[in-house]
C-alpha cells in the first residue's frame, strides 16, 4: 500500500465513500461505523476495515454494516460526538484522543508507563476495568469494547539524537494523550494531530519530531524521509487498546445476540491486531534500517527518569480532575502494580533469560 494513496482517501468527500461490506439483507439494524483511521491505512486502518466487515458477516444480515474512514463522513477526532450524538452507532479509535472530554478516557488507550497489552487484556477483562472504562462512557452515552491493538510502541521519530531531557527543551512533537502531557512537562511544545497529517507536518518543519506506533504501521508513513533516529519502546503508550465505541440507546436496543456478535468480532480483532503487530514488526524494523538507513536508538536511563518525574506530575492533575478520573488511575496503577511484579519474575524474566542463552 502506498502512503500516498490512503492520505488520499482520507480527504475524500462523504459521497465518495466505499462500504466495508456490502449493503446486507433489508430489515436489519443500520449500525453506521467511522473511524479515526485513514481507509486502506497499513495496520490500524485494515483492522478497522476487518472488524467491520467481520460484525456484517457475523450477523448474518441482522445488522447492516457501513463503514466510513477518517474523512469520509466526519473527521478522525469528530467521531465522538457524531456517536454520542447519535448520527452514527459506533466509532472505532483510540480513545486517548478525547482527554478533553474526559482525561480517564487515556487509561483505555494507554498511559506513560502504563500497562503492556497483556496486562491491560486482563485488567479491562478480569481486574474492573471494563466497568471503570463503562462508567466513564457512560458520562457521554456511550458504551465501548476493546478492539485492536497495536502492542508497545516505539518512542517515537526525531531529528536529532535524545540524550537527555534538555534536548527536548523546544522540541515540537506529535504526541497525544498523557504521554504529550509527559512532554510539555519537559519543555516540548506538543500537538495532537490525526494519522493521515503527520507526514505534511514532519516535511514542512511544522513539527521535528512524532510518535506513531511501530515498525510495520510507521514504515508505510515515510517519516524516515524527514526524520532518521527511530526510539524504540517509549514510555507514553506501553500497550493496551483501541476502541469499539457504540451509542448507548443503539446498544441497549441490540439483542442479547446482536451484542454476542459484536463482543465476539471485538474480541477477535483485539487479539488479532496486536498479533499482526507482534508478527511484522521485527520484519519492518529490519526494513527501515537496511533500505532506509534509519538509526536505532533507545532512551538512556537519564531520560526515562526525567520522563517519570513529569509522569508522577501528570497523574496528579490527572487526578484532581474529578472522583471518576481519581478512582481510574488509582485503580489502574494498583492492579498495574499486582500484575507487574508477577510479569517481570516470569514472561519478562523468562524472556530475557532465553534471550540471553
Ligand atoms: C497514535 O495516534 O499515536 C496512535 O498510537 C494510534
Amino acid at each position: 500500500m502506498e502512503r500516498r494513496k490512503f492520505l488520499k482517501g482520507a480527504a475524500l468527500g462523504a459521497g465518495a465513500t466505499a462500504l466495508a461490506t456490502p449493503a446486507l439483507a433489508q430489515g436489519g439494524k443500520t449500525l453506521t461505523i467511522v473511524s479515526t483511521w485513514p481507509r486502506d491505512f497499513p495496520g490500524l486502518g485494515i483492522s478497522a476495515q476487518r472488524l467491520a466487515a467481520r460484525i456484517g458477516q457475523l450477523s448474518d444480515g441482522a445488522l447492516n454494516v457501513e463503514y466510513f474512514a477518517s474523512g469520509e463522513r466526519v473527521g478522525a477526532f469528530d467521531v465522538f460526538d457524531e456517536v454520542a450524538s447519535g448520527n452514527a452507532q459506533a466509532y472505532i479509535g483510540a480513545e486517548y484522543y478525547f482527554t478533553g472530554k474526559h482525561p480517564a478516557f487515556a487509561y483505555f488507550t494507554s498511559v506513560p508507563f502504563g500497562m503492556s497489552t497483556p496486562e491491560w487484556n486482563a485488567w479491562i477483562k478480569f481486574g474492573g476495568g471494563q466497568e471503570l472504562w463503562d462508567e466513564v462512557s457512560g458520562e457521554f452515552g456511550l458504551k465501548a469494547l476493546a478492539a485492536g491493538s497495536t502492542g508497545t510502541q516505539a518512542g517515537g521519530w526525531f531529528n536529532k539524537e535524545i540524550e537527555s531531557a534538555d534536548d527536548l527543551k523546544g522540541l515540537k512533537m506529535r504526541i497525544p494523550g498523557l504521554g504529550g502531557q509527559v512532554l510539555s512537562k519537559l519543555g516540548a511544545s506538543t500537538v495532537s494531530v490525526p494519522g493521515s497529517q503527520i507526514y505534511e507536518n514532519l516535511v514542512s518543519g511544522a513539527i521535528d519530531a512524532t510518535e506513531w506506533v511501530g515498525p510495520y504501521n510507521d514504515y508505510f508513513m515515510k517519516f524516515y524521509e524527514a526524520a532518521k533516529y527511530y526510539y524504540t519502546a517509549g514510555m507514553h503508550e506501553p500497550g493496551g487498546g483501541l476502541s469499539f465505541s457504540m451509542n448507548r440507546a443503539f446498544y441497549d436496543g441490540l439483542s442479547d445476540w446482536e451484542r454476542a456478535v459484536i463482543e465476539a468480532a471485538c474480541n477477535e480483532e483485539h487479539a488479532a491486531s496486536h498479533e499482526e503487530n507482534i508478527a511484522k514488526n521485527g520484519e519492518y524494523l529490519a526494513k527501515l534500517v537496511d533500505e532506509q538507513g534509519v538509526q536505532v536508538r533507545a532512551f538512556n536511563d537519564d531520560v526515562w527518569d526525567s520522563f517519570g518525574e513529569a509522569a508522577e506530575e501528570v497523574f496528579e492533575e490527572t487526578r484532581d480532575h474529578s472522583e471518576l478520573a481519581a478512582r481510574v488511575n488509582d485503580d489502574f496503577q494498583g492492579k498495574l502494580r499486582e500484575m507487574g511484579t508477577m510479569m517481570a519474575q516470569f514472561e519478562v524474566g523468562y524472556i530475557n533469560q532465553r534471550n540471553r542463552v
